[in-house]
This record gives C-alpha cells, structure tokens and sequence, in this order.
C-alpha cells in the first residue's frame, strides 16, 4: 500500500488530495512539520532533507510534493483522465506545476505567514505588502490563461489544475481578495469545490 508521510495541514495535503481524485488506498503517517520526527534518523532515511511530504510506493521513495503528485498521476491517473493523454498536454501540466512552485508558492506562503499564521509580534507588513505587488503578475498570467476555458488545459479538471490550485488554497486562509481575477477566482472554488478535496481535508 502507499505510505504517505505529513500531516494534513501541510503540502502533504497536495499527494492526499490526489490519492481520494484517484481513490487510491493509502497510510498516512502524520509527521507534524513543527516536531522533532523530521530529524529523527528513520525519517531522514526517507526524505533527508527533513520535510514532509514523503512517498513511498513498494521500491520506490519519493519527495517534493509536485514530484509525487505527477507520479502518482501518471502511473495512477490515466483512466480517470487526470494525467493528459497528450505529450502536449504532459508538457503543459509539467509547465504549470513547476510554475506555480516558481512562481507562485513562496510569496503566497510569506503573504499567509506574515498576515495570518505567525504570532503577531514575528509579523512583518512589509513583506506582506511586497509580496501581494509580486503575486499581481502571475495572478494576472493564471487569470488570462483561463479566460474562455473551465480548466487549465481545457474542458477537463487534470493534474495541472490539481497542483495549481493545491498551492492556491492558501489564498483562502489568507483572506487574499481575488475580485481582480474573476477567472482565477472562479476556478480556484471549482478545483476546491471537488469532493476529493474535502475528503482529503477531513479524513
Ligand atoms: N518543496 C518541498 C517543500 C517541503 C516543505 O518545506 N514542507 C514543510 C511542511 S509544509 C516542512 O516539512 N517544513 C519543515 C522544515 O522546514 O523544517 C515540497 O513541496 O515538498
């Protein structure tokens, strides 16, 4: 069975999400990012850079979020037509996940940390400030790119969607408005709005 390591509450949420897309079985071993496991040598065996999430699926062990949902999806998903059944259309999921890891993921992560998650005396305006001015440009990029279409790379909901909106869902506990990007904005509450989400969010 596939072993999942990460608590929910983490990037860990990306692989969960996509194991209940697929209804894959899987353990979940609830590593918390905050504890001393990550450095336990069991663990660093596993990942050693000590960071959750982790795979591991018979022989094979695998880290970095966006790599074990494109494995997963490739090797799990071509039925349920969550990996592209197109080169072209591998290629364009394989652009928009490593975008949004590029582009996206770390002034959203410091947009959220600084505004909602650290205690209020570590918080620094500054860079919530600067970081919403460095998300306008691939927001607008991400809004565009949908405009006359329901999802990334077309009529249908694939990885690509799945890995872009996973990073996304920080918008929401960050109270980031979108009103500026009606395209993004519609999208992202469809991707969220899928029952595999809330599956993974509640299981
Ligand atoms: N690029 C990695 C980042 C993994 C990562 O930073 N995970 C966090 C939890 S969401 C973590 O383990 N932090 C612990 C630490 O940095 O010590 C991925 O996407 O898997």
């Amino acid at each position: 069975m596939l072993k999942l390591y990460g608590i929910t509450a983490s990037r860990a949420f990306r692989p969960l999400w996509l194991m209940h897309e697929l209804g894959l079985e899987y353990e979940q071993v609830a590593i918390d990012y905050r504890g001393e496991e990550l450095n336990d040598p069991a663990y660093l065996a596993v990942n050693p850079n000590g960071r959750i999430p982790a795979l591991v699926d018979g022989e094979l062990v695998l880290w970095e979020s966006m790599a074990i949902n494109l494995y997963l999806a490739r090797k799990y998903g071509a039925d349920s037509g969550l990996w592209p059944n197109s080169i072209e259309g591998e290629a364009l999921a394989l652009q928009w996940s490593f975008w949004v890891m590029s582009e996206v993921e770390d002034p959203l992560l410091s947009v959220l940390m600084h505004s909602r998650v650290l205690p209020a005396e570590k918080r620094d305006p500054e860079k919530v400030s600067r970081n919403l001015g460095v998300l306008k440009a691939p927001f607008a990029v991400l809004d565009r790119a949908l405009a006359g279409r329901d999802y990334l790379l077309g009529k249908h909901f694939t990885i690509a969607d799945l890995n872009v909106a996973a990073v996304l869902s920080w918008c929401k506990p960050a109270h980031l408005a979108l009103e500026d990007y009606p395209q993004l904005e519609a999208w992202l509450q469809r991707c969220l709005a899928r029952p595999a989400r809330k599956q993974a969010q509640t299981a």
